[in-house]
């Protein structure tokens, strides 16, 4: 398959493009509504989310509920646009009178303008860095999700830590603590996906390794610096003897290896770590320089979130967890139809029990 996503975040909307995806997949269009929606909750998230109400646009590949294996193309409004137009219109939009020159570190912001000759103004650069483009990832995701679940496949998501704390209960204190002192927190969130099928990926060449594949989508994800498989860093402190899976007559008794060995999966489930770092755009202002006077300056203070770690990132983690997984069955078992990968599937299913 091929993912590819547009939009800017004040822009007129998000626009998504998926190219490959089985004829024959039902697809539940509120569904689709209702990740998009949780996207958009959780303690933490700022001003913006009580503008949007994220809403799915399907244009085309699909007819009557299923998808019909043409490009699957949709769009999700941007509401604020409607505040933005004097600035971002595509043909008239004046962008300098919403210039960002306090570049924020952390941001894609410096780097941006200097790569793309944007001169003293990160505007342009942000309007596309931002995390509004998992939006695009969720629904895409969502889609995606429809289709594993058709053949037995299912992924959860779940906080582990949020600003280094592991208990639930202090995660609302710990969130109001930094947004009280101005600041932003990180965490770690954890996908598993359910009912895999044995030999997904292959070992042969080490483009076509699972674990590399599910790393790279995953760390694609806004804010994501590490993505861990099983144990993950854990392992660098253990020994053969307390890391690896033992292998008996009716199964493994344990999965430390997170459900893939040698690129492959072995039907266990894949569980997957990942960590965001806290959000660059601080309202406290870290200490930088303004690319259009040179003077070291406060980091420009935008509107933003505080921390998406308790809801939107479990669901775009999950989201661009079900593409990554999709495009890698269907990478090894092909199938121009839903029922055609769901035999191969089966099939395979059938051919690990014997
Ligand atoms: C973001 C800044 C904020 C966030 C945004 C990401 O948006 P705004 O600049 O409009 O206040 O709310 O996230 C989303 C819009 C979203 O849908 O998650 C940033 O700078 O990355």
């Amino acid at each position: 398959m091929r993912l590819i996503t547009a939009g800017e975040s004040h822009g007129r909307a998000l626009v998504g493009v998926i190219e490959g995806l089985p004829a024959g997949i039902t697809i539940n269009e509120e569904r689709i509504n209702a990740d998009l929606a949780r996207r958009q909750e959780g303690y933490g998230r700022g001003g913006r989310m009580k503008i949007e109400t994220d809403k799915v646009e399907v244009l085309s590949g699909m007819i009557g509920g299923k998808t019909i294996a043409s490009p699957l193309a949709f769009t999700i409004k941007n509401r604020d646009y409607e505040n933005w137009i004097p600035y971002m219109d595509p043909f008239t939009g004046e962008v300098d009178k919403k210039a960002l020159t306090a570049v924020r570190p952390g941001h894609a912001d410096l780097s941006g303008i200097i790569k793309y000759g944007f001169g003293p103004n990160a505007r342009p650069v942000l309007e596309r860095a931002s995390a509004r483009e998992t939006t695009t990832r969720v629904a895409a995701g969502s889609v995606c999700r429809q289709a594993l679940e058709a053949i037995g496949v299912t992924i959860t998501g779940r906080t582990l830590v949020i600003g280094g704390v592991g208990d639930e209960s202090k995660w609302h204190d710990t969130i109001r603590a930094a947004r009280l002192d101005g600041d932003t927190l990180g965490g770690c969130v954890e996908i598993t996906v359910h009912g895999m099928p044995v030999g997904v990926g292959s070992y042969v060449q080490y483009d076509r390794k699972l674990d590399a594949a599910l790393a790279m989508h995953m760390m694609s994800i806004n804010a994501v610096k590490a993505v861990e498989v099983g144990l993950g860093r854990e392992f660098g402190y253990l020994r053969g003897s307390e890391a690896h899976d033992e292998i008996f007559p009716d199964g493994r008794k344990t999965n430390r290896a997170g459900g893939i060995e040698g690129g492959m999966s072995n039907g266990e489930d894949i569980v997957l770590t990942l960590t965001f770092k806290p959000i660059p755009t601080l309202v406290r202002g870290l200490r930088t320089v303004d690319v259009k006077t040179g003077e070291p300056v406060t980091a420009a203070n935008e509107r933003s979130d505080v921390c998406v770690v308790e809801s939107a990132a479990v669901v775009v983690a999950e989201s661009v967890a079900a593409y990554a997984v999709l495009d890698e069955i269907l990478k090894t078992f092909g199938g121009d139809t839903l029922d055609e990968l769901k035999s191969r599937v089966e099939e395979r299913r059938a051919h690990a029990r014997r």
